[in-house]
């Protein structure tokens, strides 16, 4: 059967079940556009800007698991995306992106709304590709979806020029598409997974550092049973928070910069790492030579070139994470840490890095505290970055898998807000709340466009302090206070979420800020809290760039004294 170019891409999304495209038409892409009515399987949202597609479609991936998809025209349109794409490249997201590209006779000759996205996305992308005619479309779409979720997902752009859409070709649909030279492993060596099962069985103060990769394989049970099996506390990444629930007595919370102290020590006096699906990212290791300096390290990840990367690795294990701990798990004997275990309680009752001191004013902690207690933890919350992005990992539990959805690789400023669209169009059945700060809010805020016009029943909480506030932090502790360029005003996001339709509240005490998250939670539609929250408040713990892991500062004692009504500190019954 002849088809259009625009119609076999369509046809072949549809195959893949893509429900959702987020994107922004023009000129190029048009006859792409023109097509979609034809299938209307595949609906489509109408961004405000291109880059709030390419985070819409990675926050509907990560809530998903699916791929997401966006979709923009040539030149500024496909430039837009790029930080999009790039986010979703550093923190493995599967994504598919269709530019239009001008007609293959312009390409070359600085045509009108011409840019080489292909090039530019080269190093950003896991592939890309220049699509050449109709005919081998469907190859083309086909392979970039298998590229997107398979091995370490990534995101794939096709750059269609405008007349391929319009030419018309014989629709093959190939059964099966094996990319050249491309065949990641899943099973990892027997023998690795023997001396790494030995490594564990003979441990005595073992430590599992839980990624993202858990997430992307679905592996939560595996680790679970590893973890309790072997008993094992887990600490995790900032991107594997969720991966291992937060409530669980063997996790002892995220580490890293911004980690909690215990969760650091533990790291430092590990005698054997199990590192799972993460990649040993400086925000987490610090200064490398400070890194676990007596453990043996057992690092398992799908993609080879994370071995050896940041870190010597004793053990390597290349492979799918729940394929290989299956495998693991059958050789690993129950044991008990009890002496391990004394030690990590007297750690964390001694550094309790979540406690949240008494104050008149608004803490940006108590908000989100308050968040989780209303929500009764049952949310996703998808953050900007900055303080926000850290308090929302600190103070919130997260229990369920993917609950937690944030910009960790590239540190996206203005993710949160599209991340919560793509996040309530693919769990519409869950609560959505986006946490950001005052600055990030105001670099993607034209989505509340987005957000009315879907009727996406989103929550957003800002913290605003009115700084840009991780930035005034770093000011603070090694520029002698120097505040260049951090203080930041803002509109009244009230009135600005008003203007969209969009009901919200201005909260500026303390005893308002539950009553106002219950009024949120209340309401059908979206809803936006403006907090104005203590202006100079720091996240704590802190390693200081360049630092080893154990060199934290910590919350001053004295301020911790009083603890809020909800503060709760898990400790291990061992
Ligand atoms: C797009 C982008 N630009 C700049 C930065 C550098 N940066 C990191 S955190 C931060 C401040 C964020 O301010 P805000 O959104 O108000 O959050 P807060 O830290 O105050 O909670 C900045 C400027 C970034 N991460 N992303
Ligand atoms: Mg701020």
């Amino acid at each position: 059967m002849k088809m259009t170019g625009a119609q076999i891409i369509c046809e072949c999304m549809a195959r893949e079940g893509v429900e959702v495209i987020f994107g922004i038409l023009g000129g190029a892409v048009l006859p792409l556009y023109d097509t979609l009515p034809q299938y209307p399987q595949l609906r489509h949202v109408l961004v405000r800007h291109e880059q709030g597609a390419a985070h819409a479609a990675d926050g509907y991936a990560r809530v998903t698991g699916k791929v997401g998809v966006c979709f923009a025209t040539s030149g500024p349109g496909a430039t837009n995306l790029v930080t999009g794409i790039a986010n979703a490249q550093l923190d493995s997201v599967p994504m598919v992106a269709i530019t239009g590209q001008v007609a293959t006779p312009f390409i070359g000759k600085d045509a009108f709304q011409e840019v080489d996205i292909t090039g530019i996305t080269l190093p950003i992308t896991k592939h890309n590709y220049l699509a050449r005619d109709a005919a081998s479309l469907a190859k083309t779409v086909r392979e970039a979806f298998l590229l997107a979720r398979t091995g370490r997902p990534g995101p794939v752009l096709i750059d269609v020029p405008r007349d391929v859409f319009q030419e018309e070709a014989e629709f093959n649909y190939p059964s099966k598409v094996a990319p050249a030279g491309y065949k990641p492993t899943l099973q990892g060596h027997p023998t690795q997974i023997k001396k790494a099962a030995r490594l564990i069985n003979e441990a005595r103060r073992p430590v599992i550092l839980a990624g993202r990769g858990i997430l992307i394989s679905r592996a939560s049970a595996e680790v679970k049973y590893l973890a309790e099996t072997a008993q094992i506390p887990v600490v995790t990444t900032l991107l594997g928070i969720s991966s291992f629930p937060e409530s669980h007595i063997l996790n002892f919370g995220m580490g890293g910069m911004h980690g909690m102290a215990y969760a650091n020590m533990a790291n430092s006096n590990a005698d054997v790492i199990i590192a799972i699906g993460m990649r040993f990212d400086d925000r987490f290791t610090s200064r490398v030579s400070g890194f676990a300096p007596g453990a043996r390290i057992i690092h398992i990840d799908i993609d080879p070139a994370e071995i050896g990367k940041n870190v010597r690795v004793d053990v390597p294990i290349v492979g799918d994470v729940k394929t290989v701990l299956d495998a693991l798990n059958k050789l690993i004997e129950p044991t008990q840490h009890i002496d391990w275990f004394e030690q990590l309680d007297l750690w964390r009752k001694e550094h309790p890095s979540t406690y949240i001191r008494n104050s008149n004013g608004i803490l940006p902690q108590y908000v989100v505290r308050k968040i989780y207690d209303v929500t009764e933890g049952n949310a996703i919350i998808t953050t900007g970055v900055g303080q926000n992005q850290m308090w929302a990992a600190q103070h919130f539990w997260y229990d369920k898998p993917n609950q937690f959805v944030s910009s960790g690789g590239l540190g996206t400023m203005g993710f949160g807000l599209p991340a919560a669209i793509g996040a309530k169009i693919g769990c519409p059945d869950e609560t959505v709340w986006c946490i950001d700060g005052d600055g990030g809010f105001q670099m993607t805020l034209q989505e509340l466009g987005t957000i009315a016009q879907e009727r996406a029943a989103v929550k957003i909480a800002i913290l605003n302090n009115g700084y840009l506030g991780m930035v005034r932090q770093w000011q603070e502790m090694f520029y002698e206070r120097r505040y260049v360029a951090t203080p930041l005003s803002g509109p009244d996001f009230v009135k600005v979420a008003e203007a969209y339709g969009i009901s919200g509240l201005k909260v500026t005490e303390k005893e308002d800020v539950e009553p106002a998250i219950e009024k949120a939670m209340a309401e059908d539609g979206p809803f936006l809290l403006d907090f104005r929250v203590e202006p100079e408040e720091n996240v704590y713990p802190m390693v200081p760039p360049g630092e080893a892991i154990t060199e934290m500062m910590e919350e001053p004692r004295e301020a911790i004294k009083v603890l809020t009504d909800s503060a709760k500190l898990p400790t291990s019954n061992i």
